[in-house]
This record gives C-alpha cells, structure tokens and sequence, in this order.
C-alpha cells in the first residue's frame, strides 16, 4: 500500500469509501508521478486529498407531530484550485462525513473533465426526506440551509442536487437562502426554469451518461440501437439514462430502488417511463408499482443475503449503475461478465466496487467511470451558473448541443490519456490521469496553499 494511503486510512479508519475513492486515483496516477518527479516533491497527494475546509453543523426542526428532530449537516470543500466548490448536497440517512469526503473527491476530477472553471466539493445531511411531508422537507431545508448559507456564494461555493435532494428541495432551499443572503446570486444550481434554471439540467447527468456509452460503442463499431440495458436506480439519473436510451432505439429491461427491482423483457416504452416518472416524482411511491400497473412487468424484492445482486443476474449488452456507491460487487460483476455484457457506464458515483472495475477491465469491457460518465449533470449546472451571469437563458436545443460537445470531448480526452499513458482503451486511467493533472498543475501554479 501507498504510504499516502497508509496516512489517510490510519487518520480516518472509518471512512471507508474516502479510501476507495483515493485508492482508485492512487492506482492510476503511477505513471504520472513517475514522468513528473517535481509532483512528489511537492506533496501533491496529500495536498490533494486533504480537504480545502469541512463544517460540520447541527440541524434542528419540528415536525408535524411537533417532535424536535435534531439532525447533522456536513459541507465538504475538497478543492477550488480551479474555481469555486461545486457538487452534490446528498439527503440520506447513511451519509457521513467519509461519504461526503468520497463524493467531494470525484467531484474534484470529474469537474476537471469538464473543461469548466469549477473547483469541487459536496454536502449532505443524514435526514432522509422519503416519507416526509412537504412541509416537514420545507423545514428541514430552511434549517439546514440558516447555517449552509454562509458558506456559499456565487464564487465560493455552490451546491447542486444529489440523492434525496431534486427539484422540490432545491426550491425549498433556494427560498431559504433567497431570504437569508437578501440577494438573488443564483448561488445553487437544478433551480426551477422561472426562477434562474438551465433547460435540460434535470436530464443531464442520465442523457450526458448515454452520450458517452454511444461514444465508446462507437470505437469497436457498434451503436446502442436494439442493445439491451439494465439500468438500476429510479431516481434523477437513472430516469433519464432511460429516457435517452429508450430514445435512441435502445431497449431498458429494468429499474430499481433500494427495496428491489422491476424487469421487463419487451423493455420499456415511453408510457411506462411516463408511468414511473409520475409515481417517483409527483406520488412519491415505490418502483415496486409498476409492476402492479403494468402486468409484462415483474418485480423482484432486494435480497441483502444473495451473493449476487437478483437485478444483475439478467442478460444484458449494456449496464447503467444509477443508484448509489458499491451496488456492483465483485459477484455481481462476475454474474454481468457471464451473461456477457460489452458495456458498464457508471450513473451513480462510484457504483462498482474496485474488484468489480477489475473484473470488467481484465475482460475488456467497454468501462465508463462514474467522474467522466456523469459529468454531464454537474457540466450544465456549470452552464446554468454562466446563464444566471448572463442574466439570460439559453434555448434547449443550445444547452444540449453543448452537453453533447462536451460528452464528447470528455470521452476523447480520456481515450487519448490513456493511449499516451500506456494504457489504451482504459477510460478509468485516461479520467484519473486527464483530470489530476489539471487540478495539480493549477495547483502548483498557485503556491503552498
Ligand atoms: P435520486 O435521489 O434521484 O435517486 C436515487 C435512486 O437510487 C433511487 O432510486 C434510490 O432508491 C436509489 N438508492 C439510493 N440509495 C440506495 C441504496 N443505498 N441502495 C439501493 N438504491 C439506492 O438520486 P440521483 O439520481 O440524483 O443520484 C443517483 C446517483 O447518481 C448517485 O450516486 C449520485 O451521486 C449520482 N449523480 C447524481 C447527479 C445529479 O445531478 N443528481 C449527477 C451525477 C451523479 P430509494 O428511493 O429506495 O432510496
Ligand atoms: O455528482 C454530481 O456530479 C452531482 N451530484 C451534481 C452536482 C452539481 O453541482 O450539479
């Protein structure tokens, strides 16, 4: 092991995924360090790895009952090296501050990839807003953020959506902090398209992520028509990784949440989605419904005792993890390889665990990391940001011709690193590589820090 990683984990022992996150970097940049022996010498991992600056805070609310709820809110600021923090707020129970750490680390290299002038970072709260009411989230939001909203500005930092935290909590949120700042700086980005939002914002991360795998199918001559897909997950990304994928011909057998799994051999059509869309969004039910609706569909519960994921368990051309962190492992992935899969482009931040990524790569699948495939989200908040400095908003069709460029560039960048770096074909060492020189050199130029 790495003396950098020795450091980290006997710091933090419990922060489990940081050091995944770190270790998949770590196994990649080898060769950089090798060619650039002044990066060493000037402790750049662990500059890298040491956060900018963490708030922890506490959260307290009523709810509707008139309970005090008392709960932890967290603000990661990894890396402004190359412009202000941005990244995800994550509502969930199992977040902590390792899970932010992890998060607020591939949001450094993934905002990298973009090409944008953004630095990276995360926040979160382990209040889980499923099965709340709306005004119980109203709240909660106006809490977290009378403490969150003195950390963010428009050039310091400034949060997105993620896990549990979609268009309803961003309003809640940006109402808060509205009031609170008296100033109207468009200091949060997935706002509502009347109050200073991008068009397509909502659909980036799952359309930019079907951009790249039809970039990647192209290089051994295929396409995604007729390819049949597991896509897991039912939220944001995973909706709309369907949505483009069912748009371009492709053909989406399945879904999921943390419960379990609907599959679907005819693959699923625009009614169906337009079915699910409506029970995730607007009723807030669970995906299990969709099988009571459509009777093609079946629906399997989670098993936490199966070795092997039963969602990973069919055949498929292509996967789309869309979820959350680990849902491949190491069974799963072998399962996946057995049915004999071509392609896995991460949706979900870090959803294959390193055994699982070594598995795919010892393979030869096509293997998309999570910071180069779902940079697409973060990319047009990175868009909606220079809209709201514009003071105008462009039409959709710009926004998406731009998230397509820059799909495309991101996938082009990290063939050519990983060619230049002796690894051709390896997205994983062409992200990790492309992206850490980017933020080191920016970092080298601007002194100790
Ligand atoms: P949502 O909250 O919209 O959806 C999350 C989905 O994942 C739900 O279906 C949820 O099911 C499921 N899920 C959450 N936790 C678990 C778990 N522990 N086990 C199994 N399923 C789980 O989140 P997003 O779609 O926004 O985010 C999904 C992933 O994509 C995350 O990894 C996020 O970091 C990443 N991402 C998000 C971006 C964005 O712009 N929103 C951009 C780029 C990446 P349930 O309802 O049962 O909890
Ligand atoms: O993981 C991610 O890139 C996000 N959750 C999106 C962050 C953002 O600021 O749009």
């Amino acid at each position: 092991m790495t003396d950098i990683l020795k450091q980290i984990i006997s710091r933090d022992p419990w922060e489990r995924e940081y050091h995944q996150a770190v270790r998949e970097m770590v196994d990649s940049i080898g060769p950089v360090l090798a060619r650039q022996p002044h990066y060493a010498a000037a402790a750049v991992l662990e500059r890298i790895t040491e956060p900018e600056r963490i708030v922890t805070f506490r959260v307290p609310w009523v709810d509707d009952r008139g309970k005090v709820c008392i709960h932890r809110g967290y603000l990661v600021e990894m890396n402004s090296a190359i412009g202000p923090f941005k990244g995800g707020l994550r509502f969930h129970p199992s977040v902590n501050q390792g899970i932010l750490k992890f998060l607020a680390f591939e949001q450094v290299f993934k905002n990298a990839l973009t090409t944008l002038p953004l630095g990276g970072g995360a926040g979160g709260t382990d209040f889980e807003p499923k099965g709340r009411s709306d005004e119980e989230v109203m709240r909660f939001c106006q809490s977290f953020m009378r403490e969150l909203y003195r950390h963010l500005g428009p050039h310091t930092d400034i949060p997105g959506g993620d896990i549990g935290v979609g268009a309803r909590e961003i309003g809640f949120l940006f109402g808060a902090l509205r009031k609170l700042d008296n100033q109207f700086t468009g200091a949060l980005t997935g706002k509502g398209l009347q109050w200073g939002g991008s068009l397509f914002r909502a659909e980036a991360a799952g359309y930019g992520c079907v951009y790249f795998a039809a970039e990647m199918l192209m290089t051994r001559g295929m396409g995604l028509a007729d390819q049949v897909c597991l896509v897991s997950g039912s939220g944001n990304v995973a909706l709309h990784t369907a949505e483009k994928l069912i748009a371009l011909g492709a053909k989406v057998v399945s879904l999921s949440d943390s419960s379990g799994h609907i599959y679907d051999p005819e693959g699923l059509d625009a009614e169906k989605l337009q079915f699910v869309k409506v029970l995730k969004n607007i009723r807030r039910g669970r995906i299990r419904e969709a099988a009571d609706r459509f009777p093609g569909i079946s629906y399997t519960a989670a098993d936490a005792d199966s070795e092997v994921n039963p969602l990973w368990r069919h055949r498929a051309d292509c996967v789309f993890p869309c979820a959350t962190q680990n849902e491949i492992g190491e069974q799963d992935a072998y399962s996946l390889i057995n049915n004999n899969i071509k392609l896995v482009c991460e949706g979900a931040n870090m959803p294959c665990t390193s055994e699982a990524i070594d598995i795919f790569l010892g393979k030869n699948i096509l293997f998309a990391p999570g910071k180069a495939a779902n940079a697409g989200g973060v990319a047009v908040s990175g868009l909606e940001m220079v809209q709201n400095s514009m003071r105008l908003s462009w039409l959709g069709s710009e926004v998406d011709e731009r998230l397509r460029i820059i799909m495309r560039a991101i996938h082009n960048r990290c063939l050519e690193t990983a060619a230049a770096y002796g690894t051709p074909g390896n997205y994983l060492n062409g992200a990790n590589i492309a992206a850490f020189v980017r933020v080191v050199d920016a970092m080298l130029d601007q002194g100790v820090v």
